[in-house]
């Protein structure tokens, strides 16, 4: 049996589930609440003493890093292959996972979590705020908490991740006008990778992302978005990501090929 540990399908938790949907592998999914601290609930600490998400565990197995979870659910399961044969694009489809893990998700996660987390702590009762950084066992995680929850983050270190978000969209808008692809002429984990991620681009940074500034980005993001398996994982979550990749598809003029499945 599959038992999958995520919350909404985006960032590291959208890539098993995406990646499943598109291989068609039957799972059982645990919704994990990052919104009510739920990666640190003693439940979830039993499966990934880390408190991060996703986890995934296959017969007993316990799989904590997105990344090579993907390659696993590609290695064990029947479906379409995810991974080019070719060493070298197979060499790039890492080298690009390996960016957006290090480099570009971080620099997002970041941004995104100063603009959107950090306001609801600022009114919390700082002992408060302490009992909820106490549970996380991660140190690295408890520092970036802590920067969070108190308004801490340089903004150095914010100005910096847009930075390297921006250079980021002019590498992916170099590479794909070689492949239609992430790492060639057929889709793959890179592709999953980044779209978890940066599905949501000509929303979220429409001066940036759109058809005159990065055509090869937007015909990729077309691609991708008419995908049936990642329409079906888009549509796992419960309100927020859901909504905010079925108004991407529309603004996209992508169709609704998992309509009514
Ligand atoms: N290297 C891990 C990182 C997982 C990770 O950091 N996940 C985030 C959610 S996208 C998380 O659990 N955050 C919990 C926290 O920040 O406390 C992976 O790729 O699976």
């Amino acid at each position: 049996m599959l038992q999958v540990y995520t919350w909404e399908p985006n960032a590291n938790s959208g890539k098993p589930l995406l990646c499943l949907h598109e291989k068609g592998v039957p799972f059982t999914h645990h919704y994990i609440d990052m919104g009510k601290l739920e990666q640190f609930s003693p439940e979830f600490l039993a499966i990934n003493p880390d408190g991060t998400i996703p986890a995934v565990v296959h017969d007993g197995f316990v799989m904590t890093e997105s990344t090579p979870i993907m390659e696993y659910i590609d290695d064990a399961f029947e479906g379409p292959a995810l991974r080019p044969d070719s060493p070298s694009a197979r060499w790039r489809m890492r080298q690009v996972m390996r960016y957006m893990d290090n480099v570009v998700a971080p620099s997002l996660a970041m941004l995104a979590s100063n603009r959107l987390a950090a306001p609801r702590y600022a009114a919390m009762d700082p002992e408060e705020k302490q009992r909820e950084l106490d549970k996380i066992p991660l140190p690295e995680r408890r520092a970036a908490w802590e920067k969070l929850m108190f308004g801490k983050t340089p903004q150095a270190d914010l100005d910096e991740s847009a930075r390297r978000i921006a250079q980021s969209f002019a590498a992916f808008e170099g590479l794909l006008g070689e492949t239609q692809f992430l790492a060639g002429d057929a889709f793959s984990l890179a592709d999953i990778n980044v779209m978890a991620t940066f599905y949501h681009l000509p929303q979220s940074y429409p001066e940036e992302v759109n058809d005159r500034r990065r055509p090869n980005l937007m015909a990729w993001l077309r691609r991708c978005h008419a995908r049936e398996g990642l329409q079906r994982g888009f549509a796992t979550g419960r309100g927020f990501i859901t909504q905010r990749a079925a108004e991407v598809r529309r603004l996209l003029d992508v169709g609704e090929v998992a309509a009514g499945c």
